[in-house]
């Protein structure tokens, strides 16, 4: 049993948890299962696990670049607030479980408890996938470092919601794999079909924490071009002229962007402050300090694109082998950044930048409003929630949806958030997930499992059986050929928007 449990950790937290060797690993399953020969799986393999290595440089780049300043804001201030972002969520959690007078204390069990929670959750995600005549579920969450922020916070609204069952190890893991497990499955099959359309058929989905705002936003998005006159170019179609032509470029734009955002931010927090904190040296100069710190934010963004384009080859290649004999007709559900790697990329700029608006104007109003709590903006949900987002909304809708959907997910996410941690008793930690998903999402089924209690909990675990159900019936004829045969798909869909169109014109 001890060698087992050795096994199981060992897979837990070098594989499993790491998302660049899952990934690795997929693709070496998925390559011999092609059966490719020895050196093209060892190729893949190295490929797959560089191209995320190079994506997590640009995105813990980035995240730790601003993630501090926003941060600093707060101390500058002397604001007592709670920092929405994964990291400091999952401390908070982990802080209030080991507080013997918190209302989550549950010390010593927790962490064996999350694995395992993991491991279950996951078999169940297969599960539901080999079963997909049934379930409707395609899609497999292969993004660790997410999974074990998600299963912390879960644990911590799930007890909050019953408290019986703290004394009760294996009910509690059994409600917690059901419900996570779910909504890995359903919240990845989801975002599907945006992404076969954003990626022209690159044969993935999302696996993060905006599951369910980045299908909502791209519906919306949709909609919102249907059903308007004049309609909104996208981001990468709109040529400015004059001196404004510089903005055409990206690199250009997110430079001239960020230095004007973090330029303001900076010189709120002014030079003593930043020195005072570490960030700068005495000697250093403001100005080129501004520079060079807002200059960053496009060379992280261009890293992160180039491990993008690194790895997903290999793992839309690869994965053939594993959605062809293993899991049939289904597609891996990767990190949301992967998504900057496609669509426009002025949009992953406009979306961050929108979003920003959205929260510092709701973290304006709760502190005008006397909020008990209050908010501080963490990096994580404001860049990659609402740049993905923007991602998707420009695809489908324009400049004008990028714009929109991205700043309304940022109101969300500060009252979501200040709600949900506020009445739990997390916020009294210092931070909370934040991200959409957990925002919005899991507040309303924590609201229902706490007012409602096993009912609440069965109504949870049917409406999210009844998604991908739901999914199937509007597109009963191309549902599971849109992973199967992306080429086929688009022609059938695009024949029966043209012959919806010529009918609505002959009316
Ligand atoms: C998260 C989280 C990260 C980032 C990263 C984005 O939610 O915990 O480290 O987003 O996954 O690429």
């Amino acid at each position: 049993m001890d060698i087992l449990m050795g096994i199981w950790t060992w897979i837990a937290n070098n594989i499993l948890t790491q998302p660049a060797y899952f990934i690795g690993v997929i693709v070496v399953l998925g390559y011999a299962l092609l059966k490719k020969p020895w050196y093209d799986i060892l190729a893949g393999f190295i490929k797959a696990v560089i191209g995320y290595q190079i994506l997590s440089v640009g995105s813990s780049g980035l995240t730790n670049a601003f993630r501090p300043i926003l941060v600093g804001l707060q101390e500058r201030f002397n604001m007592s607030a709670m920092v929405i972002d994964p990291y400091f969520g999952q401390n908070a959690v982990q802080a209030a479980m080991e507080d013997p007078n918190g209302p989550a204390f549950i010390a010593g069990k927790s962490f064996s408890l999350v694995m395992f929670l993991l491991l279950f959750a996951f078999i169940l995600n297969i599960v539901l996938v080999a079963l997909k005549k049934y379930t409707k579920c395609r899609a497999l969450f292969t993004t660790g470092h997410v999974q074990v922020q998600q299963a912390s916070t879960a644990f911590f609204l799930i007890l909050f919601c019953f408290p019986a069952l703290r004394d009760q190890d294996w009910a509690t893991l059994a409600i917690m794999t059901i419900l996570l497990g779910l909504y890995w499955a359903v919240g990845s099959n989801l975002c599907i079909g945006p992404s076969q359309e954003l990626t022209d058929g690159a044969g993935l989905t999302i696996a993060h924490q905006q599951m369910f705002g980045v299908y909502l936003s791209s519906k919306v998005a949709g909609w919102m071009n249907d059903h308007s006159k004049k309609k909104s170019k996208n981001v990468d179609d709109i040529k400015l002229p004059g001196f404004l032509k510089i903005f055409n470029e990206n690199l250009v734009a997110t430079a001239i962007l960020m230095t004007v955002f973090f330029g303001i931010i900076l010189v709120i927090l002014g030079r003593d402050f930043l020195v005072a904190q570490g960030f700068m040296t005495e000697s250093q100069d403001f100005v080129m300090y501004i520079i060079t710190t807002s200059f960053e934010f496009a060379v992280y963004l261009s890293i992160l694109q180039l491990g993008v384009r690194t790895f997903v080859t290999e793992l839309t290649n690869s994965f053939q082998g594993i959605s062809s004999k293993l899991l049939k007709g289904s597609v891996p559900g990767v990190d949301c950044a992967v998504t900057f790697g496609f669509g426009a990329p002025n949009a992953v700029t406009i979306g961050f930048l929108f979003g920003a608006l959205g929260q510092f104007l709701a973290i304006g109003l709760l502190i005008l409003l006397g909020s008990p709590v209050v908010v501080m903006a963490g990096f994580v949900p404001l860049f990659f929630d609402n740049a993905t987002i923007g991602v998707y909304a420009n695809h489908k809708g324009g400049l004008r949806a990028c714009m929109l959907l991205p700043f309304i997910s940022g109101l969300l996410q500060v009252f979501g958030s200040a709600l949900i941690a506020g009445w739990v008793g997390m916020a009294a930690y210092g931070g909370y997930l934040g991200m959409w998903d957990w925002a919005v999402v899991w507040p309303i089924m924590t609201g229902l499992m706490k007012f409602l209690s096993y009912a609440g909990l069965v109504i949870v675990i049917v409406a999210l059986i009844a998604i991908p159900q739901l999914q199937y019936r509007a597109h009963k004829d191309t549902y599971f050929m849109e992973v199967e045969d992306w080429e086929q798909c688009k022609k059938i869909r695009a024949e029966q928007a043209a012959a919806k169109a010529a009918a609505k014109a002959a009316k």
